[in-house]
């Protein structure tokens, strides 16, 4: 899997290129990654990649030829790799707030594709001509602004790239994830470490019985009390996909209905 950024800052990468689950899934060549400056696609002595918005406002925006050049570079390099085929270029994806949510299920898909050449905005935003002619695909983490799009490329990729077959060690963590469909798209339950006893007070009882089928109803229970209480969507979610057991059914008529905690 191959990501191309075309950002100003591509030392930011090198927190998700060298660091935790994704460095060493990088280091172990499982995925690449590729950075590419719109500074040095212009032409001027500047080399300016950003001017005043027209109808006048705050700020300055992205001219669209640095990164239409740069879009052009990479489709070439990627073609050159043999990292897409001719008829299947990557998608090119903007983070913006104004995209689709990113959610686990489209980074499972994403985790089967080849990668993608995703444009990382500064200042205001992109000139709206570049927008139109490249972009493929909008891509927003949530209802919030950054100050660029590249803090959004990195927790994409991360969300990906774990996904990645062979990346976690234990093949068991992913499946215990929040939002893993195994658990059918339920809030993960509390987690627990020695000392049995810290700051005054123990670790549940159940988790040191060693009886793992009681652990694993006491996990589930948590899981739903949870989930009902913090994100009562997704209850009602796994409840439409048929998720929810009879036994699932008569813990959750135990919690009170949540007072708004989403919030
Ligand atoms: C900003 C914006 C605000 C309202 C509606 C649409 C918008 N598009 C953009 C945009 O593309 N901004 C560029 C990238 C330039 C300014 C910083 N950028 C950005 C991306 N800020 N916040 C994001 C972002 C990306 C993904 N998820 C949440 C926020």
């Amino acid at each position: 899997m191959r990501f191309d950024l075309i950002t100003l800052f591509p030392e930011m990468f090198a927190a998700i290129r060298d660091q935790g689950v994704s460095g060493r899934a990088h280091q172990r060549g499982l995925w690449s990654l590729h950075a590419w400056n719109p500074r040095d696609f212009t032409q001027d002595v500047h080399r300016t990649v950003d001017d005043r918005p027209f109808g006048g406002g705050p700020g300055m925006v992205m001219m669209a030829e640095p990164l239409a050049q740069a879009v052009q570079a990479v489709r070439l390099s990627r073609r050159e790799a043999g990292a897409d085929e001719a008829d299947q270029p990557a998608p090119v994806v903007l983070l913006s707030p104004a995209g689709r949510t990113h959610r686990q299920a489209q980074a499972r898909r994403w985790a089967a594709s080849t990668g993608a050449i995703l444009v990382c905005g500064r200042y205001e935003g992109i000139d709206q001509r570049f927008i139109d002619r490249y972009v493929d695909l909008e891509v927003s983490l949530g209802d919030f602004v950054l100050s660029g799009g590249e803090l959004g490329a990195m927790v994409l990729i991360d969300s990906i790239v774990r996904l990645l077959p062979g990346v976690l060690h234990d093949a068991e963590s992913a499946e215990q994830d929040s939002f893993n469909p195994a658990l059918t798209g339920l809030l993960d339950s509390p987690h627990y470490t020695r000392p049995e006893t810290w700051n005054g007070t123990s670790a549940p009882d159940i988790l040191l019985s060693g009886h793992h089928s009681r652990i694993a109803a006491w996990r589930r229970q948590q899981s739903l009390t949870l989930t009902a209480t913090r994100r009562p969507d997704l209850i009602e979610q796994a409840r439409r996909s048929g998720d929810l057991s009879v036994q699932d059914e008569s813990i959750l008529k135990a919690v009170p209905p949540s007072a708004g905690e989403g919030e």
